[in-house]
């Protein structure tokens, strides 16, 4: 009978039902080496947090971290908490002896990051260990992805394009979430779906962006403050309030191979809900990921005879495509949600065998720099060079 992992997780909005979802899901599905249980959920309100915690599965509700993270029935702690708690939370839980999984991006600023890291360095040397959640490597199609470039399908690869788009702020009077308070989450589109795209663009070819050249906008500079509700749905109150984060983020970036990528991250798109797509091109071939077609990748096979060349779409749903040994037949696909189930099997897996997850708060941390560069970068728009002068 395998041992049970006994798992608290800290906070309950949009991210907690999906990581619930996982922790739920999971062990139903694959065959784990250790029983993930749903211990306790933290949250700030006790009403709401009550409630979600039995909605989504969770056998208590507290609201006092420090007294969950100090408990001899806790083995692992997930954060999905805005990014400003993320550091002191991780750093917490870490030193107590729990193992960490931590939404992206790993925190709001560089020099967090970096702390963090060491941390779960040293914690690591005592048989603790941490990861950072970005999901979508998780995603078959991306992992697939992965996998083709890494056996070379692909050839010396030359150039990345990534893009994160959505459209929710496209509205002028959107209401103010904790999303543009750069108090609470560090940046805007850059890192709440920017480190997302730079996050895939490395996993995809293995490679590492090693210096950029960035842009930045607030389109929209004042808010209406939130009325009704929370988060993405809620709807807009009385008073205004200033936008401190980017609405949009664009940036060159050159790898460690000398491959060179263009990324850009906008919550402006209009008519673009998810769409994080990351096309890879190298001398031998190319390869498209849409989330926003998540079932299949795209791929061109430059070696095949010029009258038979064209992008073929790959449905990535078959048994022996990545994580699809425990769904459904061939051709019945997954969503969303799974993602956070495959990101549960990778960790639980990795935990039950003392090895690192992936990605680590190292990764997390490379991230970061190439999060903190583009703002440094783009500084204020000085660098721009006018076609006027
Ligand atoms: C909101 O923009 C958001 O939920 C991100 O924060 C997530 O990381 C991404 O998965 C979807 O969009």
């Amino acid at each position: 009978m395998p041992a049970p992992l006994r798992v608290a997780m800290i906070g309950n909005g949009f991210m907690g039902a999906a990581h619930s979802q996982g922790w739920r899901t999971a062990p139903r599905f694959f065959d784990l080496p250790a029983i993930p249980e749903m211990t306790v959920m933290v949250g700030r309100d006790p009403d709401k947090n009550a409630a979600l915690a039995q909605r989504w599965g969770w056998a208590e509700a507290s609201q006092d971290f420090d007294a969950v993270i100090a408990r001899d029935d806790i083995d692992v702690v997930d954060i999905v908490t805005p990014g400003n708690l993320h550091c002191d939370m991780a750093i917490a839980a870490l030193e107590a002896g729990k193992h960490v999984l931590c939404e992206k991006p790993l925190a709001n600023t560089v020099e967090e990051a970096k702390r963090m890291d060491a941390a779960a360095t040293a914690a690591a040397e005592r048989g603790v260990l941490a990861m950072v959640g970005f999901t979508y490597r998780r995603v078959p199609a991306a992992a697939f992805a992965r996998d083709l470039v890494a056996r070379g399908a692909l050839g010396t690869i030359r150039q990345v394009r990534a893009q994160y788009l959505q459209d929710w702020l496209s509205d002028p009077e959107a209401p103010l979430t904790w999303r543009m308070d750069k108090s609470k989450a560090g940046s805007g589109a850059l890192g709440d779906i920017g480190a997302h795209a730079i996050d895939m663009a490395q996993f995809i070819t293995g490679q590492t962006i090693d210096s950029v050249s960035g842009v930045m906008e607030t389109f929209v500079k004042e808010r209406p403050t939130m009325g009704e509700g929370q988060g993405l749905s809620g709807s807009a109150g009385e008073g205004r309030g200033p936008v401190t984060v980017d609405d949009y983020a664009a940036f060159n970036g050159r790898f460690d191979s000398g491959a060179l990528g263009t990324f850009e991250a906008t919550r402006f798109a209009t008519g673009r809900k998810n769409a994080l797509r990351v096309e890879v091109a190298g001398d031998k071939g190319s390869i498209l990921f849409d989330l926003e077609d998540m079932n299949a990748i795209q791929y061109y096979d430059a070696t095949a005879p010029a009258t038979e060349q064209g992008f073929r779409r790959i449905y990535v749903t078959e048994a022996d495509h990545p994580y699809l040994e425990a769904w459904w037949p061939p051709g019945h696909m997954l969503g969303y949600e799974h993602g956070f189930s495959h990101q549960v099997k990778d960790l639980v897996e990795a935990l039950a065998a003392g090895v690192q997850p992936t990605p680590s708060f190292a990764d997390g941390y490379q991230v970061q720099r190439v999060l903190d560069a583009v703002e440094r970068s783009a500084g204020d728009g000085s660098a721009w060079v006018s076609t006027q002068a």
